[in-house]
């Protein structure tokens, strides 16, 4: 783990809050960095004082008034260098990832490959920034509008997906204009902290101001300071749903906008019509991959009766073979979970489940022995439930799978929709009508609907986000840069008359 970080200049203890290489922070309180892979402290972090943080305002307020005056081009090649530097860094900051959230080393690297492929989506976005014109019902007048940057963007990351998520923002913000203030998860400082030196040498190289890339570490109370800041003009939020009503409530009052990512409740529905050959992978991965810590993870299965047996069979068959331990080796499926309260927050689901009347169709166990020792380790477990069950409607950050059944379609898609939350579905049928109720105005009501894949591992070029309790908001691919700039309505004059609009006489 040395090699990330000395090659990037991070020297394990106290390098400060910084908004580029240079440690100024005036605090004294750290903030620790533990693996849940094997309990190491992997290092300290000064947290972010108030001084602190009015200086990071400051110098992104400073910045900002350059950056906006580079052409959105340009933009785009400062962050195409970004997108370079990221994969020269792939493996290591892929296993630091990996190391510092528990994620297996494959899904750590693919998290890294998330930030290369939207800094690519950034730099052919930096030319497509585009406004309509309209034609104006006055004589003479030209009407358009354009985009302006909004100004200082605060990006609140969760734990789980500790860089890709920071970078489906921050790429789109910069070529959007605006500078950011990043308040990773206090669970994985360092990992953020080695993309912004990353960044900050490019920044360096090209003359940019340090202060349009900057990070405050630290709770809530830090995160308090960015989201009531009248002078942080948008809030992208990702985490719980309790966290999400509380930043929405508190950016809503000063009348900010705020992007919300928050829980999912993902379920697949497997139809009688459906290739089991694919549907059963799809399902193993969505549940336990990330150790069922993705905010897009499979939570409940929705099966036709008529091939429920077989569905439950085959999935007890494949769980016997997971393989839980270090993710660093790439011969484990499962690592840990992100701590001991998460554990906890395992095990009281799974009581849960028992007090409502589920059953344990593949146990539920939290493991200690030989490479447990962190106390982090969870068995995968799958439950069969009944869909009103209050766990079932919950979302538990933990491998957990709930299995029901159904008997009609429409029956299917009620359970589906029964949740509080929105994010990510999915059916597998090869039926065209099946595939096309699901997705129609009478199907899933989620963010992210799919035919034939999982609900976990969303490309980038889509608009990713869902309904209801995720929070509306919408990050990374198509349209979603809108969220980051403001809308301005031109309308010129190029006549000698001045005709109002909607017919309106007035003479002096
Ligand atoms: C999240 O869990 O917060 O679709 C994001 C996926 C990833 C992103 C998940 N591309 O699972």
């Amino acid at each position: 783990m040395q090699t990330i970080l000395e090659k990037l200049n991070i020297k394990s203890v106290n390098f400060g809050t910084s908004t580029g290489l240079n440690a100024w922070s005036s605090g004294e309180e750290l903030l620790a960095s533990f693996s849940p892979v094997d309990n190491q402290l992997i290092a300290e972090v000064t947290k972010t004082t108030f001084q602190d943080y009015q200086q990071v305002v400051e110098k992104a307020n400073d910045a900002f008034k350059t950056w906006r005056n580079i052409p959105a081009p340009r933009r785009g090649e400062i962050v195409r260098q970004m997108g370079m530097a990221f994969r020269e860094y792939k493996s290591e900051l892929g296993k630091l990832v990996s190391y510092e959230m528990g994620k297996s080393l494959q899904e750590g690297l693919g998290e890294v490959q998330e930030i290369i492929d939207i800094c690519d989506f950034a730099v052919g976005l930096s030319r497509q920034l585009y406004g309509l014109t309209m034609h104006s019902e006055r004589p003479a007048h030209r009407m358009y509008e354009q985009y302006h940057p909004l100004g200082i963007v605060g990006i609140i990351s969760a734990f789980n997906f500790p860089v890709a998520v920071w970078s489906w923002n921050a790429m789109l913000a910069w070529v959007c204009g605006d500078v950011c203030i990043w308040k990773p998860s206090e669970k994985t400082p360092l990992t953020a902290i080695a993309c912004q030196h990353i960044i900050t040498s490019v920044l360096k190289e090209n003359d940019i101001p340090e202060g349009v890339s900057n990070i405050i570490t630290g709770d809530y109370q830090v995160g308090e300071w960015l989201t009531s800041d009248t002078r942080v003009p948008l809030i992208s939020a990702t985490g719980s749903t309790r966290m999400g009503k509380i930043v929405g409530a508190t950016v809503a009052a000063r009348m900010g906008k705020s992007l919300l990512e928050l829980g999912g409740n993902n379920a697949i529905i497997i139809t009688e019509n459906a290739d089991l050959n694919i549907a059963i992978p799809a399902v193993v991965f969505g549940a336990v991959g990330t150790a069922g810590q993705r905010c897009t993870s499979t939570r409940r299965l929705i099966i036709h009766e008529s091939i429920y047996e077989s569905v439950k069979e085959r999935l007890i068959k494949a769980y016997q073979q997971l393989r839980i331990g270090n993710p660093l080796d790439e011969n484990n499926h499962v690592g840990p979970l992100i701590d001991t309260k998460a554990v906890e927050a395992y095990t009281k689901a799974v009581e849960a489940v028992y007090q409502e009347g589920g059953k344990m169709l593949v146990d539920a166990e939290v493991l200690s022995g030989e490479g447990y020792e962190s106390g982090c380790y969870v068995k995968p477990c799958i439950a069969e439930v009944k869909p009103d069950f209050r766990i079932v409607k919950h979302e538990t950050f933990a491998p957990i799978l709930y299995l029901m059944s159904y008997s009609t379609i429409e029956e299917a898609i009620d359970i589906q929709n029964d949740v509080p939350q929105g994010l990510s579905s999915s059916i597998f049928t090869l039926n065209m009508r099946e595939a096309e109720m699901f997705l129609s105005v009478n199907g899933s009501d989620c963010g992210i609907a799919s035919v034939n894949i999982g609900t976990s591992g969303a490309e980038i070029g889509g608009a990713f986000g869902g309904e209801k309790e995720t929070g509306g908001g919408r990050e990374s691919g198509s349209d979603a840069w809108k969220a980051y700039m403001r809308r301005q309505t031109n309308t010129i004059n190029y006549g000698k008359e001045l005709p109002l609009a909607q017919g309106i006489k007035f003479n002096l």
